[in-house]
């Protein structure tokens, strides 16, 4: 009987969401499913590609962690056969690759075949080659090739030559057409065609077996959209007949959770999605909020609510979106719809209901721009005079949902007012200081609450300046 272990997918050295640790747990998701290995006694051991995160830039910690873990595998007398990942080469460029360093050190047999005239597929002589044999196995070996994968398959399974009474093996870092929505995936009959008896791929970093292809998955989670998908190695028996176990390599939690903030308050509903359980887990926060809401909203304190996880790190992915408007009804005079937007953005702030004002103060601006009306009007809505503002329920064509206004909102609109009338206070005694006429300090206390209230994301930013318009 004939066991190996088939790997795929351990993308040492990638440091997640910039974690050193996650690299760490990379290398010891490896590390485990090696040791699993070996105390399984296996004859030998794939490793189906993207052994590496990174092609190209090596780091002295990966490249120990790799070495240190394949020096294992060889004190026990395990030969390993691997193949370049899309992670771990370039595609068709013959260059000297970290997977070529390795066989070279003796750590591992870095399949694949040469291209001169056409494939050559020849037999691995210790430095380079297609195939290699062991005692009634034979593997042969290819890398990853993108949109040429299946071109490539084309013409290497003219080549296969079948071992008599063996085991014949196939490896690529491929990915097969209905799994995942990853580029340069293939038929699986493509596969399903070559003359082996077992097909060992890697790339696609879930699960599956279909036939004889096989694919274990990734050792450990390269992306939260792999989360729910089983993942692992084969432990595979042959004897005359096929027996593939998938064996699952324990790796770090995952919290995962999506939220939406439509208002400040809204946050808050996050902490209970957050209440699982969980051991030190990376914890990813899905955030989904209107552009205007995003400024109210501090990714430390959004962060702080995971803190009773212990979680190695807090990801926040904000999904930010347009400031969106719901359909307006039968009413569609100008004003109405100016007021039913405004209030639709309002909704967003603890500001309560004064999309009235709004267009009240922008009409003053934009029209007449007269000073004095603009004035009272102001000193109307600080000092309750309604210099401008009928009394009571508005007359206005547009009836306020008066249920929807409740006293919260007023109160809240109270502050805000309270707020305004500190900074006008403030105001008249810098100007009386700089000893200016009466007319003089309207003109600029104009300019300066036109600001505050039209531009209303700085209303309570009361050092902000003047924005030109
Ligand atoms: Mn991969």
């Amino acid at each position: 009987m004939i066991r190996f272990a088939h790997i795929a997918d351990v993308h040492l050295g990638y440091r997640q969401y910039g974690s050193e640790e996650r690299a760490i747990d990379f290398a010891q998701a490896f590390m485990r499913a090696i040791k699993k290995a070996l105390e399984s006694k296996v004859d030998f051991i794939l490793i189906a590609g993207d052994i590496f995160h990174r092609k190209s830039e090596m780091d002295p910690l990966t490249l120990t962690q790799a070495i240190k873990v394949l020096e294992k595998v060889k004190k026990a007398g395990v030969p390993v056969f691997a193949v370049e990942g899309n992670h771990d080469s370039a595609y068709f460029k013959e260059t000297f690759s970290w997977l070529d360093y390795l066989a070279q050190q003796g750590l591992l047999v870095n399949l694949k075949p040469r291209f001169e005239d056409g494939i050559v597929v020849e037999e691995w002589d210790g430095k380079s080659g297609a195939y290699a044999d062991l005692d009634c196995v034979r593997i042969y070996g290819m890398k990853y090739y993108g949109s040429m994968t299946e071109k490539v398959l084309e013409m290497y399974s003219k080549k296969i030559r079948r071992m008599k009474n063996g085991l014949n093996i196939f490896m690529a870092h491929a990915g097969i057409e209905g799994y995942v929505k990853i580029h340069g995936c293939v038929p699986s009959t493509k596969f399903h065609r070559l003359n082996v008896d077992y097909v060992a791929l890697g790339h696609i970093h879930r699960s599956f077996v279909e036939g004889k292809i096989h694919n274990p998955g990734s050792l450990e989670v390269c992306d939260v959209s792999e989360l729910g998908f089983d993942r692992g190695f084969f432990l595979v028996d042959w004897d005359g007949e096929l027996k593939a176990e998938l064996i699952r390599v324990p790796a770090r939690d995952f919290v995962v959770v999506t939220h939406e903030v439509r208002k400040e308050s809204d946050v808050k509903g996050l902490k209970e999605k957050l209440s699982v359980r969980a051991k030190e887990p990376v914890v990813y926060i899905n955030l989904k909020c209107s552009r205007s809401m995003r400024k109210f909203l501090d990714e430390e304190v959004v962060k702080s609510y995971a803190s009773h996880l212990s979680p190695l790190l807090v990801k926040v992915r904000w999904e930010v979106t347009d400031d969106s408007f719901r359909p307006l009804t039968s009413d569609v005079s100008r004003e109405s719809i100016e007021l039913k937007i405004l209030a639709q953005l309002l909704e967003n702030y603890d500001y309560g209901r004064i999309e009235e004002e709004v267009v009240k103060l922008k009409n003053a601006f934009s029209t007449s721009f007269d000073v004095k009306r603009v004035d009272e009007f102001i000193d109307g809505l600080l000092f309750g005079r309604h210099a401008d503002r009928p009394t009571g329920k508005s007359t206005g064509s547009w009836d306020r949902e008066t249920d929807r206004e409740d006293s919260k909102d007023r109160s809240k609109n109270k502050d805000m007012k309270d707020v305004k009338t500190k900074e006008k206070d403030r105001k008249e005694i810098e100007y009386s200081r700089a000893g200016k006429t009466r007319t003089e300090r309207k003109e600029i206390r104009t300019e300066h609450e036109e600001e505050e209230v039209w531009d209303w994301r700085k209303a309570y930013d009361t050092g902000g300046k003047t924005r030109k318009r």
